[in-house]
C-alpha cells in the first residue's frame, strides 16, 4: 500500500471488506502536511482501528465517548492555545513531528455519534468558534451495533429498530438536514462530499483544514452490511448516490452555496435505492409511492440547492 496514504492511519485494521472509512480518513488527513490530532467518538472507525491491545493509528488519537467528541476536542484546542501562549508550542512543526508544533485538530464520528447523540456537544464547539474540523462519515445507521436507524437514515430504509414489515415500510421520516443545522451556527466552511469522489473530497478537506475557526464535512459512507449490495459495486453505488441527486455534491463558503457537481439528466433515484437490499421491499406494489415521495423529496431539495446557490 502507498505508505504516503497510511501514514496516519495504517493498513492493520479491521474494517469489513469494501467498507470506505478508511478511505474517508487517509483523504481527509492526506490534505495536509501539519501534524495532527484526532479525536473520534465511538462507532465502527474506533472499534476497528483500536482493538486492545493494538492500535492502527501513527497520530495522536484520542477515543471519545459517543457524545462528546467535539468537547474532547475543544479540550484539546484550549491546551494547545495556552501551550502557544506560553511559548511551549511553536506554530508550525517541519517535518510533520506530532508534538513538535500546532497540531490540526480533527473529529471522526458516525451519523449516530452527530445528528444524534453528540450533536449537543458539536454544536457547543462551534458555537464557541473552536478552530477544528468535524467530519461526520454517514453510513445512514448505528452500524457497530447492528443497524439501527439514526437520524441520518433515509426514509424507507429496512432498519433493525424501524424494520419494514406487514405495517411498517421502514424508516418512516426524512434524514434530518444536517448541513442546515451545521450552517445555522453560522461557520466559515462546511460541505458535503461522498467517498467516491476522492479528488473532490480531497479538495474540500484542504479548504476544511485551512479554515480559521471550525470547520465541518458531510461524507457520504455507502456501508456494504447495513445497504446490502456486493463491494465490488461499492464506487458505482456511491456514484449513483450523487448521480440521482440523493446525494448532491456541494460547498458552504461564508455562507454562499457552491454546486460541485451538477447533473443535466439526473437518473432517477430508483436506480440508487434498487441496487439495495435496505429500500427492496419498496419495489412491492403498496410501498411504490414511497419511492415517489423519496423523489419528490429529492427534487425539492435539489431545487433549493440550485436556488441558495444562485445556479439555473
Ligand atoms: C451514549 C451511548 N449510547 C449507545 C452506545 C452504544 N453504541 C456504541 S457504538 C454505537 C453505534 C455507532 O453508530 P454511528 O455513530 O452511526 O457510527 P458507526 O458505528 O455507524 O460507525 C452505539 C449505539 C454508546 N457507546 N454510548
Amino acid at each position: 500500500m502507498n505508505q504516503e496514504l497510511t501514514k496516519k492511519l495504517a493498513p492493520g485494521h479491521t474494517t469489513c471488506a469494501g467498507c470506505g472509512i478508511p478511505v474517508i480518513v487517509r483523504t481527509i488527513l492526506g490534505a495536509t502536511k501539519d501534524p495532527v490530532i484526532v479525536s473520534n467518538a465511538t462507532g465502527c472507525l474506533e472499534v476497528t482501528t483500536t482493538i486492545y491491545p493494538y492500535t492502527a493509528w501513527k497520530i495522536p488519537y484520542i477515543h471519545s465517548a459517543f457524545e462528546n467528541a467535539a468537547a474532547t476536542i475543544s479540550g484539546v484546542e484550549a491546551a494547545q492555545k495556552a501551550l502557544l501562549k506560553k511559548a511551549k508550542l511553536k506554530k508550525s512543526a517541519k517535518g510533520g513531528s506530532a508534538f513538535g508544533g500546532k497540531a490540526k485538530l480533527v473529529v471522526f464520528g458516525g451519523d449516530g455519534g452527530t445528528y444524534d447523540i453528540g450533536l449537543q456537544s458539536l454544536s457547543g464547539a462551534l458555537e464557541r468558534g473552536h478552530e477544528f474540523l468535524y467530519v461526520c462519515y454517514d453510513n445512514g445507521g448505528y452500524m457497530n451495533t447492528g443497524g439501527q436507524r439514526s437520524g441520518g437514515t433515509p426514509l424507507g430504509a429496512n432498519t433493525e429498530t424501524e424494520p419494514a414489515g406487514l405495517d411498517s415500510f421502514g424508516k418512516s421520516r426524512n434524514r434530518k438536514d444536517l448541513m442546515e443545522i451545521v450552517k445555522s451556527h453560522g461557520i466559515k466552511y462546511l460541505a458535503q462530499a461522498n467517498v467516491a469522489y476522492p479528488n473532490d473530497l480531497a479538495m474540500k478537506a484542504k479548504k476544511a483544514l485551512e479554515t480559521k475557526g471550525p470547520s465541518f464535512l458531510l461524507v457520504l459512507q455507502p456501508c456494504t452490511n447495513l445497504w446490502k449490495f456486493p463491494t465490488s459495486r461499492y464506487v458505482r453505488l456511491g456514484r449513483l448516490a450523487t448521480e440521482t441527486n440523493f446525494w448532491p455534491l456541494y460547498e458552504i463558503e461564508k455562507g454562499n452555496y457552491v454546486i460541485n457537481y451538477v447533473n443535466k439528466n439526473p437518473k432517477k433515484v430508483e436506480e440508487f435505492l434498487k441496487e439495495q437490499g435496505r429500500f427492496k421491499h419498496l419495489f412491492e406494489e403498496k410501498n411504490k409511492k414511497v419511492i415517489k415521495e423519496i423523489q419528490k423529496s429529492v427534487n425539492g431539495n435539489w431545487k433549493k440547492l440550485v436556488e441558495m446557490s444562485g445556479s439555473k
